[in-house]
């Protein structure tokens, strides 16, 4: 078999506007007469199927083989068992053969019967804003976190709190909850993680030689975790053994749709710049009146609806709508496009005309009242929602800038948003680090922190798109709607711009279409 047969499969179905998983082209590819079965697969797949499957690679080698064309040399790997679940680095970036979408053949989608959805909002805090920006606050939402985190952990060690951990006799075995206050290297080349809980600080040597050295490269400031270990003759300082993060269960069970319906998330639609791709999006919008988007019945649009202004130095230069008001106008006339029978959900980022400090609260009345198309849910930044029984949790992600700027690239990267993304799963936090580009508004309570597991958490922002599994909760970045910037050819930013990811709410697979 030629090397590059798994690439000139995935090619060969994207050309004839179909997405594989990605253990249905190795099958294909380890056949004995690939574009044999590979032929006989598309001639046997369902009419609605966008993404070829294992189970009809293996039913197409089942018939050909009862026909005796073939010979068994297929590999014997479980159906069942579906894209990203298995392994947390699997997934898909935009070069996984998105679905080519272009003249739209075939009829029109019908009205799915309204009786049937069902949508709820479960976080949201526009309207609880409580903080004054105070000291206090500051005080009150660390604490907060500390409390809701230190819950997933406390159970897993047998912790003291900073000061009582001082006043225990050297060489005993220690464990303390805490926020990272300060990571650095010493002389010697060993780590030194500086704990902080309501008590006080303790000091936690990480030595270079132990094998979850590693992890200290994925530590933010103020982010919750556990540490575990031996307190030096001194009693000053722990040598560290063990590191527990609040991090999502292994075992996490995913809920799902009981029928089959889908969403389309996507964010970043940048109303207002130059750079706005409307024929993208007007083609995206098109779309969704087909029968092939029969079953998209959710919208999830993850903020910058709109270009904003005054957003970063200079942009005024590439505006081609410069008032805000009207920016929103110009933003609800695009939303009118769409089918009027979607459900809408929609939270701001740091473009929209609403608080830049996270949580941001959904949008005011006047650009509520603007933004009425298909009379849209307007939430928080972020916000839970539970689509079909699947709870979405979503973000904006302007944190992700600065996990991708702390940690080493084959962690977070800008080419796989989506692992950026597990961290904050893994953290369970938004945006564990306060300071930087990601500003806090100090509340009562800490709404960033991502108290229930998530099904799905869909983000946007960086304007790249990548998916993938971690622990089974799918994470997608959604990409964007806006041409490259001037800004962002300067520092190398290829925007995915003019893509809708697609997620089956009933398996949580997602499919990819193109419009640009
Ligand atoms: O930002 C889209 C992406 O580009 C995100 O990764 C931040 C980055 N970006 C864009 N413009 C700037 C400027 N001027 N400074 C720093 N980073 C920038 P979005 O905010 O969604 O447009
Ligand atoms: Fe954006
Ligand atoms: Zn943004």
């Amino acid at each position: 078999m030629p090397l590059e047969a798994p690439a000139r499969i995935v090619s060969e179905l994207t050309s004839r506007g179909y997405n594989a998983e990605r253990e249905a082209v190795t099958q294909l590819a380890s056949a004995d007469q690939t574009d044999a079965v590979l032929e006989r697969v598309l001639e046997e797949l369902p009419e609605d199927a966008l993404v070829v499957r294992t189970e009809h690679v293996e039913s197409a080698l089942a018939g050909l083989d009862s026909e005796s064309v073939i010979s068994s040399s297929r590999s014997e790997s479980d159906p069942s068992v579906s894209t990203g679940t298995a392994d947390p680095t699997d997934g898909g970036s935009v070069s996984s053969s998105p679905v080519e979408t272009g003249g739209y053949s075939g009829g029109s989608r019908e009205p799915t019967d309204p009786d049937l959805r069902s949508l709820e909002i479960v976080g949201d805090m526009t309207g609880e804003s409580t903080g004054t920006g105070e000291y206090e606050d500051f005080v009150s939402v660390f604490r907060d976190r500390l409390e809701k985190l230190g819950s997933k952990l406390r159970g897993r060690v047998n912790h003291r709190p900073a000061t009582a951990i001082e006043d225990m006799p050297g060489g005993s075995d220690v464990a303390m909850v805490g926020l990272v206050n300060d990571v650095r290297s010493t002389a010697s080349g060993h780590w030194l993680v500086e704990l902080e809980d309501a008590t006080g600080t303790f000091p936690w040597l990480v030595m270079k030689d132990r094998e979850y050295v590693d992890l200290v490269d994925e530590l933010l400031c103020d982010e919750a975790l556990a540490m575990q270990g031996t307190l030096s003759d001194d009693s000053g300082i722990a040598f560290v053994d063990s590191m527990y993060f609040p991090d999502v269960p292994r075992t996490y069970e995913p809920s799902t749709a009981d029928r089959h319906v889908q969403a389309a998330l996507i964010s970043d639609v940048h109303v207002g710049s130059e750079e706005f791709m409307e024929d993208a999006w007007n083609a995206f919008a098109d779309w969704l009146h087909t029968e092939q988007a029969q079953h998209v019945e959710y919208l999830l649009i993850a903020g910058d609806m709109v270009e904003g202004v005054g957003v970063y130095p200079d942009q005024d230069e590439e505006l081609e709508i410069v008032d805000i008001y009207e920016q929103y106008e110009a933003f609800n006339e695009h939303l009118k496009r769409v089918p009027g029978d979607l459900e809408i959900v929609m939270i701001p980022g740091n473009h929209d005309a609403v608080r830049l400090a996270e949580p941001q609260p959904g949008f005011d009345e006047e650009l509520r009242s603007i933004m009425s198309a298909h009379d849209p849910r307007i939430v928080s930044n972020p916000s839970t929602v539970t689509v079909e029984g699947v709870s979405v949790l979503m973000y904006h992600g302007v944190s992700l800038d600065e996990v991708i700027a702390e940690l080493p690239e084959d962690k977070a990267s800008y080419d796989d948003p989506h692992k950026a993304m597990y961290q904050l799963l893994k953290k369970r936090h938004v945006a564990p680090q306060f300071g930087g580009h990601t500003r806090l508004a100090p509340e009562e309570e800490d709404y960033l922190v991502v108290e229930d597991v998530p099904d799905v958490f869909h983000t946007g922002h960086v304007h790249k798109l990548g998916f993938g599994k971690y622990h089974n909760v799918l994470a997608i970045n959604s990409g964007c709607w806006q041409a490259q910037t001037d800004f962002q050819k300067s520092v190398n930013i290829d925007p995915d711009a003019g893509y809708a990811p697609i997620v089956d709410l009933d398996t949580l697979d997602v499919t990819v279409q193109k419009f640009s």
